[in-house]
């Protein structure tokens, strides 16, 4: 392998997106995700002042102009990204205008970063405002929190207090809540910057009928957003169709939560 798919942050895409495979979260080419990095963790490993190509954005981004991202590649999939990093990832550095992205390493056999590249940077933005340290987004097409949006109202402040029914430890992880699009073609600028405007607000957006996307400091906690999202869609699933008497996690037991673990909840949610 060569130097740059040895480098710490490298290996851990290799081993989330494993993970994420096997989940059934990314069949095929489906999902994608971008890491935004310092040079400081990079330039051992690669030489930045060389740019393989350049790759025209549809949206302009000039306040990441010379920053760097670790992007999934169009068309790569999820079980190939360990074994093969170079190929299936792309080290991109914006340039001084925005507009293009230089690729410093990985496309080996060609293509570019993910279609849904303006969803991505427009999140990172969003969310940088909000937590400077955050650096991941993450999308992914996990089975039961789609199947939910085929079932369940497209409401956001209804589909997070499901969640939060579902599963006490919900309301813990993202107190926050889940934001929701309606469905909208997928990797379009439209898509892409409706998102962006979700993620000034919200760290887990659900796509009505093709999947979910969260951010996070790192890809461990992105990561378990996105399982205890999926998780909760689960047992709303398992349980929706079921006879039987039912018990919920009302809104008393929630607000019982919420003081015994001095959690900040969205604001007239609850
Ligand atoms: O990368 O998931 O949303 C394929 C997709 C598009
Ligand atoms: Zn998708």
């Amino acid at each position: 392998m060569d130097k740059m798919s040895k480098c710490p942050i490298v290996k851990e895409i290799g081993e989330i997106t494993s993970n994420m495979y096997r989940l059934g979260w990314n069949e095929r080419n489906g999902g994608n995700i971008s890491v935004l990095v310092d040079e400081k963790e990079i330039k051992r490993y690669v030489n930045t002042r060389k740019i393989i190509r350049d790759l025209p954005l549809a949206v302009a981004f000039p306040e990441f102009a010379g920053r760097y991202f670790i992007v999934t590649g169009t068309g790569k999939y999820f079980k190939n990204i360990a074994n093969n990093p170079a190929e299936n990832l792309g080290l991109i550095r914006i340039s001084d205008d925005g507009s293009r992205a230089h690729l410093i390493w990985g496309y080996t056999a060609g293509g570019s970063f993910t279609s849904e590249i303006i969803m991505h940077l427009g999140a990172h933005k969003q969310r940088l405002n909000v937590d400077p340290d955050q650096r991941v987004v993450m999308h992914a097409h996990p089975v039961n929190i789609l199947s939910m949006t085929h079932v369940f109202p497209w409401d956001e402040k209804k589909l997070t207090k499901e969640l939060w029914s579902t599963c006490t430890e919900c309301i813990v992880i993202f107190p926050d809540g889940v934001a929701l699009l309606p469905w909208m073609v997928s990797s379009s600028p439209e898509i892409g910057l409706a998102s962006a405007e979700k993620f000034k607000d919200f760290r887990i957006l659900v796509w009505a009928l093709h999947g979910c996307t969260v951010t996070g400091k790192s890809l461990d906690e992105a990561f378990g957003l996105l399982e205890t999202v999926e998780k909760g869609a689960e047992i709303y699933m398992k349980i929706q169709n079921s006879n039987n008497e039912r018990h919920s996690i009302e809104d008393g037991m929630l607000k019982a939560v919420v003081d015994d673990f001095n959690i900040s909840v969205r604001e007239g949610w609850l």
